[in-house]
């Protein structure tokens, strides 16, 4: 069952299972464009944002968030949250939910939430989306992070949804079927032929309690490359970037037998790092050629995913700059323009005096 909270949350969660998702939203007419199995609407006292939203203003979001506040932390309990980073309800409600965690002593393993946040594109978004999430990564994120209370976050970027002009549906389908990969793992095990290894669904649950970022991708797969530069050229654009794993998982779909073998490359690539990936290898007689499905999970603070973000910033803003000083050099010209409008009524004056004479005459007097 997944949860989704605001507009892009709610998408999100009805894409993994309308029947089974949990949606939540300020605004009723916001709910009833979502499918999904259950609804719940968080009210403010104020009015605002019961008819549209909240206006990618957070305040709304965590005013409203104390009206579900007992709902939402028992629903969340071993589940997995959506939301964007950028918008007024998700982030609002988001982060006094992610506060009501880092605030609890201890969370067991099966009650530990993975988080699924949607970041905006730079480049392409309002400000306000950008300083939503920068405030949402440095507070309530940072704090749910230190206090290890969270499962996997996994931060969906919009960036290939700008600059591949993707429709949001099918950028939606897209993140929620990647997702869906990662998560069939365990059950994959369980339905074909295991070779080697073996990842199972308690193995799986311990994966995704741990309390870091988790970049996930699929791919297929050849001994035929070094494994290094075969990851480098797949990492999912869907997620952002990841960073040097603190551990890995992977299952490998082989066609036949004969290529079993080859996960052993995977590993050797790993304990350089001294990473000691959980694997599975299993027969798919349906494939053509191995797919490997992978995930890594590494730390990183949000203070250093915010500089990303800053320096995304600061190139829009330089840019601006740029722009403004090329209009200004437009202004200086008008302002030419104008001594020439000048020179005009001068030769146009009947009055015997030009203009200029009579300006030059009026700074003496001054
Ligand atoms: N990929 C994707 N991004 C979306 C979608 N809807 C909104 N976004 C992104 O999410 C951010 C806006 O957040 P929303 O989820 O719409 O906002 P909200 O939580 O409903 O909050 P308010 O609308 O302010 O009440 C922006 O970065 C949008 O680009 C969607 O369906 N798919
Ligand atoms: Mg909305």
């Amino acid at each position: 069952m997944s949860i989704g909270i605001g507009g892009a949350g709610s998408k999100l969660a009805s894409l993994m299972d309308a029947e089974q998702a949990t949606i939540v939203n300020v605004s009723q007419s916001e709910l009833d464009k979502v499918e999904a199995g259950s609804k719940i609407l968080a009210v403010a006292h104020s009015t605002r944002g019961q008819f549209n939203g909240a206006g990618k203003d957070p305040n709304v979001g965590r005013a409203a968030h104390a009206s579900i506040c007992n709902k939402l932390c028992e629903l969340i309990k071993g589940d997995m949250v959506f939301t964007s980073s950028g918008g007024g309800t998700g982030n609002g409600i988001s982060s006094r939910l992610l506060d009501s965690v880092a605030e609890q002593d201890e969370i067991s393993l099966n009650d530990k939430t993975v988080f699924g946040f949607l970041l905006p594109y730079v480049e392409r978004e309002s400000s306000e989306f950008v300083q939503n999430t920068v405030d949402f990564l440095m507070g309530p994120v940072s704090r749910a992070i230190d206090s290890g209370n969270t499962g996997n976050i996994m931060l969906f970027s919009n960036k290939l949804k700008f600059e591949g002009r993707i429709a949001e549906h099918d950028y939606n389908t897209m993140i929620a079927g990647s997702l869906n990969n990662f998560l069939s793992i365990p059950h994959k095990g369980d339905q074909m032929e295991l070779i080697d290894g073996h990842v199972d669904h308690e193995d799986f649950r311990v994966y995704l309690s741990k309390p870091y970022f988790n970049h996930f991708c699929q791919f297929e797969y050849s001994a035929d490359k070094p494994f290094g530069d075969l990851l480098k050229e797949n990492v999912s654009q869907l997620l952002l970037p990841p960073e040097q794993p603190i551990e890995a998982m992977f299952l490998l779909e082989v066609p036949s037998r004969d290529e079993a073998t080859s996960f052993y490359d995977i590993l050797d690539y790993f304990a350089e790092d001294h990473v000691t990936p959980s694997y599975g290898v299993v027969l798919n007689p349906e494939l053509e050629k191995p797919v490997l499905t992978l995930s890594l999970l590494y730390s990183r603070k949000p203070k250093e995913l915010v500089d990303d973000f800053c320096q995304q910033v600061e190139r829009i803003t330089q840019k601006k700059l740029k722009k403004t000083i090329n209009q200004f050099v437009t202004l200086e010209e008008r302002r030419l323009n104008v001594e020439e409008e000048v020179r005009k009524i001068e030769e146009e004056d009947d009055s015997g005096r030009s203009v200029l004479e009579v300006l030059g005459r009026l700074q003496k007097l001054r």
